[in-house]
């Protein structure tokens, strides 16, 4: 084998955030751009010599061209083994089950999740750990530091693999395995849930619409929703993925899946909703006439997990992230099983998943999964939901209002104040972190602070601690307003204001969030002068 030694420099801004490095397509194709941060990555981990990694992407635009750049420099670089989707493809949650179902030393997933794909749109890159999860900060910071000092990468001289079908393949000496991207997590899957319940379910009538927003779980969702459990042909919408997602953002969101969000509002509704983002790691939940919040949604399958196989013994925790609402915390409560508050992003709950402290977890943006995998897993998500609905055989709507009866709701809402100039938005958050001390007991309308503070985590495993990760200002009564700024987005800045608050009131469980929130969305906007700062009245994105 030919090996190039290519001589480089490094490249700054290759910090991987939130969930791995997130840039412009065409930043990523910048020449040495791509190989730099692979280089670094297999550096910042020991090398990958005589080791194995799984290798695949959500299918956007340059996700097969990296991954051939990928599969030479790991040749180079002296790697064993490279298992990569057909076609490049996996999910991330299909991504993590090999990475553990195979016990390779990692895995690389190219994705910029919800992001839009194109080439004016964004690409991702990010490492997974061998427990299958995102790379935690310990390890991220290494890469960094390597994409810092990198001098050069190596790269093997051989020709594109050929992907198109499964089989073995080899770059001298390394083996390439080409798998079947949706066979062993389709396996999974009907390990965990009770798919003759779920066939029985759909045979009986029960009708469903899943958007897929032209991104990677079409191919999923058509195998297990209609080909295995019965699912009329049409259940799954926009479920052949394409290199730019349609054209939109394949964020499942009420403003992103406004088709779905229109069915199921609409007449003639089906029974159930949902839709995943670009990656398939996120999840939307709909019923008849009713969005439910991903907090909700965390709340209410910690509170009826048992109906799935998977869990009828019980959860042994559970864990949101910071700013995604305590709805779960109640459930837990009542459970008698610990709650963990944790930093956003799913690197943070691998260790407590690892350490058998918690079974469920998930994040108020769209995220759930468990201990299956060290993912989000969104088709996950909606299996767990239908198969709960197979044993209630209630409506999504009585589902939520028996639990918001029984635990109270805790409305929420996040808005998002999308591409603020980055130095306006520093500085209104570096003002509102100085201003935290001075605020309780001061009133804002109706609502007065009772503490305000900086988020800090200490994992309660390895003892790992994480600084500043949200700024939390809480009111009298239990409300409570979260501020950060994204830690995926390509483009300025983008600021995230989380609300919430708890209502135990039994003739006040049916509001417009908007409505109930709204004198703390008054009260965020007066504490933190967002519009001062940001110049924006109102957010881009509610969610
Ligand atoms: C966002 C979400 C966070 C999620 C992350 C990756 O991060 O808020 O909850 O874990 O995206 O999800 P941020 O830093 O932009 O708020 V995915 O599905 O985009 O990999
Ligand atoms: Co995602």
């Amino acid at each position: 084998m030919n090996i190039q030694t290519v001589e480089t420099t490094p490249i700054a801004g290759q910090k991987p955030g939130t969930s791995g490095l997130r840039k412009k397509t065409a930043v990523f194709m910048e020449p040495h751009f791509l190989e730099n941060y692979v280089q670094s990555i297999f550096d910042g981990i020991g090398g990958v010599a005589g080791k194995s990694l799984v290798v695949g992407g959500d299918g956007r635009y340059y996700n097969e061209s990296a991954i051939q750049i990928i599969l030479r420099m790991a040749a180079a670089n002296g790697a064993a083994k490279i298992i990569v989707g057909q076609n490049g493809l996996l999910s991330t949650p299909a991504a993590s089950h090999l990475i553990r179902l195979n016990g390779t030393d990692g895995g690389l997933i190219l994705s910029a999740s919800h992001n839009p794909g194109g080439p004016n749109a964004d690409f991702g890159l990010k490492y997974n750990t061998p427990n299958g999860g995102p790379a935690p900060e310990n390890i991220t910071d290494k890469i960094y530091q390597a994409t810092t000092t990198i001098t050069a990468y190596k790269i093997a001289e051989a020709h594109d693999v050929d992907l198109t079908t499964p089989g073995q393949a080899r770059i001298d000496t390394m083996l390439i395995e080409i798998v079947d991207p949706t066979a062993d997590y389709i396996a999974l899957m009907e390990e965990l849930f009770d798919f003759p319940a779920l066939k029985t379910l759909f045979a009986s009538g029960f009708t469903m619409a899943f958007d897929a927003m032209h991104a990677i779980t079409g191919p999923y969702a058509h195998a297990i929703l209609e080909d295995r459990l019965g699912a009329p042909a049409g259940t799954v919408l926009n479920g052949t993925p394409s290199p730019d997602f349609g054209g939109g953002h394949p964020d499942p969101n009420p403003i992103w899946a406004k088709q779905l969000v229109d069915i199921m509002m609409g007449k003639n509704a089906p029974d159930f909703g949902a839709a995943s983002d670009g990656d398939g790691d996120r999840n939307m939940i709909m019923g008849r006439g009713i969005y439910v919040t991903p907090s909700d949604s965390l709340a209410l399958l910690a509170a009826h997990a048992r109906c799935a196989p998977a869990y009828e013994r019980g959860l042994l925790g559970v864990a949101r992230s910071m700013p995604t609402s305590g709805a779960v915390d109640r459930v837990a409560d009542k459970l008698g099983i610990p709650a963990f508050e944790t930093p956003t992003g799913w690197k943070f709950f691998g260790n407590l998943l690892d350490a058998g402290r918690v079974t469920l977890c998930g994040e108020e943006s769209a995220g759930t999964g468990s201990t299956h995998v060290r993912e989000k897993d969104g088709l996950w998500a909606v299996l767990l939901w239908l198969n709960i609905l197979a044993t209630t055989r209630k409506s999504v709507a009585d589902m939520m209002a028996q639990h918001w009866a029984e635990y109270g709701r805790n409305y929420y809402s996040r808005h998002d104040f999308e591409d603020v100039d980055a130095d306006k938005a520093h500085a209104l958050f570096s003002t509102l972190r100085d201003k935290l001390p001075s605020l309780a007991g001061q009133s804002f309308g109706p609502l007065t602070v009772s503490s305000a503070s900086e988020f800090a985590y200490d994992d309660p495993v390895d003892g790992s601690h994480s600084a500043a990760q949200g700024l939390i200002i809480n009111f009298d009564g239990g409300a409570r307003a979260v501020f950060r700024l994204s830690g995926t987005g390509t483009v300025g800045a983008t600021l995230r204001l989380y609300l919430e608050a708890l209502q135990t009131d039994p003739a006040a469980l049916h509001q417009d969030p908007q409505v109930a929130l709204a004198d703390l969305i008054a009260a965020a906007h007066t504490i933190a002068k967002i519009q001062g700062f940001t110049g924006r009245a109102a957010p881009d994105v509610i969610t």
